[in-house]
């Protein structure tokens, strides 16, 4: 009895290691399961991703949804095409802007669909970026256009029946503080949002000097210069 008593603590170990092995295999097996679905959203792969998502290397459309209607819609309102163009030139001049769209405030009837093009002229991304969309239909409540640097992204979603001003906008960082701010007017609205260009007036002013400030200061430049060769030719000719 004494003599079989290794034996059997040898085969007790031999257990414990074969299961610590099945369990790392399992383990390993596990971990490879999100490294595979990685493979399959990787941005190489123009069909990948989510369910509300394609995306790719040049651009993303998020939320497409062109066939079900919102609960409170009984019939789908007239279709709009939208052309938005986003780039630098579009904040040209504006003082505090560096980006923007080709249109910052867009109509729509209740229970539209609504089809957007974001053609993007520069040569970093933008976004054309919706807020506020029921989020039973739409996760996050977003639908979302993303296009890469002369890219151009196309989707489509259908806006509910009641007034509201939507919040538009580009969430790269500080695109939205720069100028790619905009709004969707659905119906009677619900009141235009701040600083929209050529809409309506900042929350916060900056101060800047007028734009005829440089004429008069080379003016008064002037007039400094001829009162005092004016002063020194009293003294010393008169
Ligand atoms: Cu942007």
């Amino acid at each position: 009895m004494r003599r079989s008593l290794p034996q059997r603590n040898s085969s007790r170990h031999s257990s414990v290691w074969l299961g610590l092995c099945l369990l790392m295999t399992a383990l390993c097996g596990q971990a490879q399961g999100p490294a595979e679905a990685a493979k399959d959203t990787a941005p190489d792969n123009p069909m990948s991703g989510h369910r509300h998502i394609t995306i790719d290397r040049a651009g993303s459309v998020m939320n497409h949804n062109d066939a079900t209607l919102p609960r409170d819609c009984d019939e789908l309102g007239p279709d709009l095409e939208l052309t938005v163009y986003a780039g630098r030139e579009f904040a040209a001049g504006v003082h505090g802007r560096t980006y923007g769209y080709s249109e910052h405030d867009y109509q729509a009837d209740p229970c539209s669909r609504i089809t957007v093009t974001l053609i993007n002229n520069d040569a970093i991304r933008h976004q054309w970026m919706i807020h506020g969309l029921p989020r039973y239909l739409y996760p996050g409540g977003m639908f979302h256009l993303e296009a890469a640097g002369g890219e151009t992204r196309t989707g489509t979603f259908i806006v509910p029946s009641d007034d509201r001003t939507y919040l538009v906008h580009c969430d790269m960082p500080q695109h939205m503080e720069k100028g790619m701010k905009a709004q969707l007017v659905v119906g009677r609205g619900s009141g235009d949002l701040w600083s929209i260009p050529s809409v309506s007036d900042d929350l916060l002013h900056d101060t800047y000097l007028p734009d005829i400030s440089q004429v008069l200061f080379i003016i008064s430049m002037i007039i400094g210069l001829f009162v005092t060769a004016l002063l020194l030719f009293r003294r010393r000719f008169l």
